[in-house]
């Protein structure tokens, strides 16, 4: 049988072997989320980048630059950390260099993976399917924040847990605790998440509607795959 596992945090990559794992990056508020959104409405691909001098770099190359620091846009990038930035005519055919607090530098330590591949509830039945097909052991890698855990991504690894349970069997008790949280809370995901620490921060920034549909399950059915450092679908 093949196995799975969670990593609460880009803190305890160390303690994970992933050169023989697919690994899905997820930071549900909002980086993945937003990646799902731009590629699933025509973005050409997106390069994650964990330091901002070097995506800040990229609009000289023709590229968009976006993303975040502390949840708000950084100056002289094109686009900030909004679902809603990536929707319709707005991405279309466009390379998007991206770079955000936790999301990106979870990618970066990610990179040695045998793939990567990212996750939101937006796509959460593609990742799911996907994870089923293929024939590698899986690692879910929570961005959470600034290495600490957040609740919800890790209620997103314990979904994908949940729901590969008959087919995938749990590495450790990460998996185990993710998926007990997630069965605690999948009836009002929202309410779940009401007290939670980023929610609070994205509260204060005055963005609940981006919290409302980053919990949106099942919007897009796309995969993103990282090829040669690039994301595309
Ligand atoms: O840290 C990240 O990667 C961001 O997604 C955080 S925020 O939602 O933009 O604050």
């Amino acid at each position: 049988m093949k196995t799975i596992d969670v990593c609460l945090s880009p803190e305890l990559m160390h303690l994970y072997e992933v050169r023989s794992r697919t690994v899905v990056v997820v930071d549900i508020l909002r980086a993945t989320s937003c990646m799902v959104t731009a590629l699933a409405h025509g973005a050409e691909s997106i390069t994650p980048f964990a330091k901002l001098e070097e995506c800040l770099n990229m609009k000289s190359k023709g590229y968009i630059t976006s993303g975040e620091r502390d949840g708000k846009k950084v100056d002289g990038f094109d686009k900030g950390n909004s679902p809603f930035e990536y929707m319709g005519d707005q991405v279309h055919g466009l390379k998007i260099a991206f770079t955000t607090t936790n999301g990106t530098q979870a990618i970066e330590k990610s990179k040695n993976a045998k793939e990567v591949i990212i996750g939101s509830f937006l796509n959460l039945s593609s990742v799911v399917k996907y994870l089923l097909l293929g024939e590698n052991n899986v690692l879910i890698v929570c961005a959470g924040w600034k290495g600490r855990i957040n609740l919800e991504d890790t209620l997103f690894a314990g979904a994908v847990v949940e729901k590969l349970k008959d087919y995938l069997g749990p590495d450790c008790d990460a998996p185990l605790a993710a998926r007990h949280l997630y069965n605690l809370a999948k009836e009002d995901m929202a309410q779940f998440l009401n007290n939670s620490s980023h929610v609070k921060r994205l509260n204060r920034l005055n963005i609940y509607r981006d919290f409302e549909f980053c919990l949106s399950v099942d919007q897009y059915k796309i995969l993103p795959r990282l090829q040669n450092g690039v994301f595309v679908v």
